[in-house]
């Protein structure tokens, strides 16, 4: 029987917000407490602006180019699509994997452009599902005002609040929603003790899933 030398999967936990938030700040706090604890992690994230895709981007939000709503929606998720071997491979064989931002920012952000939602979501359809989603709240006031946006495409308030509208329609039973408004160590701790569990449910056995057929 081989079922003993099966490695535990790893969770799938995915970090999302508004510009300034707090996720990057997160994902490297959480990172380093699951490794300190011996769990194999990675962080990884969207959009990698290190592969051709990803500089397509890269070079789109810094207003370098200028491309079609629907276009650039669509390398969002080519960018995540190029990525979805690795993610399975890793987590099946027992990687955790931090993600900062996910399906979530695509369909919200291009949602709050007044692109159809149901459009947006359909080419996520068939991703990895996270096992966990931690939203870092907080309102588009209160984020602008950490350290100051600079000078990517979305961030403006107003357009802020219209994603943050459309990331409440996105909460399913796979969200958390942590208060980012706290002192980083407290919402290091809120993030630590979902993110535990999330790993615990995976060890023992809970399947993976695909967007967006829940
Ligand atoms: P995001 O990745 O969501 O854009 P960052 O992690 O880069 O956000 O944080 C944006 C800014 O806010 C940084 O200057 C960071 O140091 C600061 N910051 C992060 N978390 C908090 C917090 N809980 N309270 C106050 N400032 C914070
Ligand atoms: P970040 O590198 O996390 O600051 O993200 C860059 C910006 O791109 C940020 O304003 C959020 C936005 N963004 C992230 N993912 C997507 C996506 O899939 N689609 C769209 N339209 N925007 C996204
Ligand atoms: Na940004
Ligand atoms: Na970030």
């Amino acid at each position: 029987r081989t079922e003993s030398s099966v490695k535990p999967r790893g969770a799938l936990i995915v970090l999302e917000g508004l510009d300034r938030s707090g996720k990057s700040t997160q994902c490297a706090k959480l990172l380093s407490f699951l490794e300190g604890l011996g769990h194999p992690t990675e962080l990884w994230r969207f959009p990698d602006r290190e592969t051709s895709v990803g500089q397509m981007i890269s070079a789109y939000l810094s207003n370098k180019s200028q491309l079609d709503d629907h276009t650039i929606h669509l390398l969002f998720s080519a960018n995540r699509w190029e990525k979805r071997s690795l993610m399975e491979e890793k987590l099946k064989t027992g990687t955790t994997l931090i993600v900062d931002r996910y399906s979530y920012s695509g369909v919200a952000f291009s949602s709050a452009k007044g692109l159809d939602i149901d459009w947006c979501k359909a080419p996520e359809i068939g991703l990895l599902a996270p096992d966990s989603v931690l939203y870092l709240d907080i309102s588009p006031e209160r984020a602008a005002e950490r350290g100051g946006y600079g000078d990517e495409r979305y961030e403006r308030v107003e357009f802020q609040k219209k994603v943050a509208d459309f990331y409440q329609t996105l909460r399913d039973s796979s969200w958390k929603i942590i208060n980012a408004g706290e002192a980083m160590e407290e919402v290091e701790k809120k993030i630590q003790e979902v993110a535990l569990d999330k790993v615990k449910e995976c060890t023992k056995g809970k399947p993976l899933s695909l967007l967006w057929l829940s």
